[in-house]
């Protein structure tokens, strides 16, 4: 094992990390910023390396100066958590040539995994389901017209170079497709310098459910298990469970074992997930592979009693697996809320601000992952979160209410300072999410709502869920048919009258550039 391991990170993940090191009897550094300076990680670790101003760019995405900091305090290995330098082959690459082990998959199975065109190719060769559409990046927007016309619409034009929802299109009629996709190619270009990009037949009315796998490098794997994380804003997630819910055991396992089949055929080793949508027939479609430790971890930990960190330190030390597959038992049901310094009526914009309260919650079953303190002071340069609160329970009506009750207790507040919590809330009072019924239309949907009082306008009651899947033995919708409402969530048509194929309230089409650094996930 090594002796002492550089966390290349900050906020509640540098912590984290930061803990399980402890444990395992490893030294710990942490580099910061300036912005960071009296951070609990820079409080708690062995060293702390100060390299660089607030701005990301010059600290946290400096790998430069952060492989310096690995050599001035002799770290032998690097953790990277979540977004910054997490994903980033090229940077394992400079680890590697400064004899620092890179706490992550080798840098050419990175490479191939962040082209998502290439990683679609891979996944699909190792026999793994994928959305109908193009392997190749389309190169031509006649090309592009034609696989469309194959699969049929909507379809989405995603960057090969994007990822975790930045940087596609949906486009829901064929007139849409020319300016669709020379606006994702442009935007792609921009955001990557890398105007590659591929079409798939989009999927409406799915739930994000993805898999949880450990792989050594002796070519030993295992999976831990499903999380639903269909409960997202712009791609953000704002509620994690584990299992998936609502999906029966069969298909659980089925994702499960074709995830880590798929992991194990392109080399992947560490922590990582697979990322794949399900539609209302319980098929599932492959989308995309995280090489990272990602935020919503700990759901897994509880049901599973592994602690995933420790694994991919273990893993990284180049130990042989410490599980096998039968050993892995997930019992019962864990639920995560994130925790931003954000103002879910100001359209979750950041609130940066001092906590002068902070009081996070406690209790049986009740994790709290934060960084926060009373006194400390969320600044505006990285991303806003704050906390996950995480619960455990032996079955998912218990473990929602024990959310509750712990949100219940959690004071934050300090001047201007606003958090989701009272939007988590709300997700978890919707009737659609209390039975496990939910997907990724969820937020779109209860942001719809309005909520201002006017009783002269009552807001209509929402329809409840998907439709039904199809009884054993019927036909399943044809795929290519013109789409239902887009998402059980979208208002129904009076009875009787078909709903008409139409966008999604709000838009899903997002082309951003990189993520905020330090968002992931
Ligand atoms: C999709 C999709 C539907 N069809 N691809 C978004 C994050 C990234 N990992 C992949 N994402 C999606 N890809 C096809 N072919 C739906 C999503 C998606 C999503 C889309 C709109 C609004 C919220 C979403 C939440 C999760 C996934």
């Amino acid at each position: 094992m090594f002796d002492k391991v550089l966390i290349a990170n900050r906020g509640e993940i540098a912590l984290r990390v930061l803990r399980a090191c402890r444990e395992l009897g490893i030294r710990t550094a942490v580099v910061y910023s300036a912005a960071d300076a009296e951070s609990a990680a820079v409080r708690l670790a062995d060293q702390a390396v100060r390299i660089g101003p607030a701005a990301s760019r010059r600290s946290y995405l400096n790998a430069a100066a952060i492989v310096e900091a690995a050599r001035q305090v002799g770290a032998q290995a690097v953790h990277p958590g979540y977004g910054f330098l997490s994903e980033d082959a090229d940077f394992a690459e400079i680890c590697a040539e400064n004899g620092l082990t890179f706490i992550g998959p080798p840098p050419e199975v990175m490479a191939a995994l962040a082209d998502k065109s290439s990683a679609r190719a891979l996944m699909s060769r190792a026999g793994l389901p994928l959305p109908a559409g193009s392997v190749q990046p389309v190169a031509t927007v006649d090309a592009a017209v034609e696989v469309a016309a194959g699969i049929g619409y909507p379809v989405i034009v995603k960057a090969a170079a994007g990822g975790g929802g930045r940087g596609m299109t949906v486009v829901w009629a064929p007139a849409d497709l020319p300016r669709a996709y020379a606006k994702t190619r442009a935007a792609a270009l921009a955001a990557f310098g890398d105007d590659r990009v591929y079409v798939e037949r989009y999927l409406t009315d799915a739930r994000h459910v993805e898999v949880q796998v450990l792989c050594d490098a002796h070519g030993n794997g295992v999976h831990l298990g499903t999380r639903d994380c269909s409960v997202q804003r712009r791609h953000q997630k704002l509620v994690e469970e584990a299992p998936a819910p609502a999906l029966s055991a069969a298909t659980l396992d089925t994702i499960a074992e074709t995830a880590l089949r798929g992991a194990l055929a392109v080399g992947f080793t560490g922590a990582g997930t697979l990322e794949f949508l399900v539609d209302a027939e319980e098929r599932f479609h492959f989308l995309e592979i995280n090489c990272r430790i990602q935020v919503e971890h700990p759901v897994t930990e509880m049901i599973t009693g592994i602690d995933l960190v420790h694994e991919q330190l273990h893993i990284a030390a180049g130990a042989p697996l410490r599980w096998r597959q039968d050993e892995i038992r997930p019992h019962g049901v864990a639920v995560e809320c994130r925790v931003n310094v954000e103002d879910p009526d100001r359209g979750f914009a950041p609130t940066p601000g001092r906590l002068e309260r902070f009081v996070p919650p406690g209790g049986p079953f009740t994790r709290v992952d934060t960084h926060g303190r009373p006194g400390y002071v969320v600044g505006p340069h990285y991303d806003s979160l704050l906390a996950k609160v995480v619960v455990w329970a032996p079955d998912r009506e218990l473990a929602l209410n024990r959310l509750e009750r712990a949100l219940d207790e959690f004071e934050i507040g300090g001047p201007g300072v606003r958090t989701t919590i009272p939007f988590v809330r709300r997700v978890l009072d919707d009737a659609a999410f209390r039975k496990g019924r939910y997907t990724t239309g969820l937020v779109d949907r209860l942001l719809a709502v309005d909520l201002s009082p006017d009783p002269a306008a009552p807001t209509p009651a929402p329809p409840e869920q998907a439709a039904p899947s199809a009884p054993p033995g019927q036909a399943a919708p044809d795929q290519a048919a013109p789409p239902a409402a887009p998402e059980q969530d979208a208002p129904s048509a009076p009875p009787g009258q078909a709903a008409a194929p139409r966008p999604p309230a709000a838009p899903v089409t997002a082309t951003r550039p990189p993520a905020p650094a330090g968002s992931s996930a």
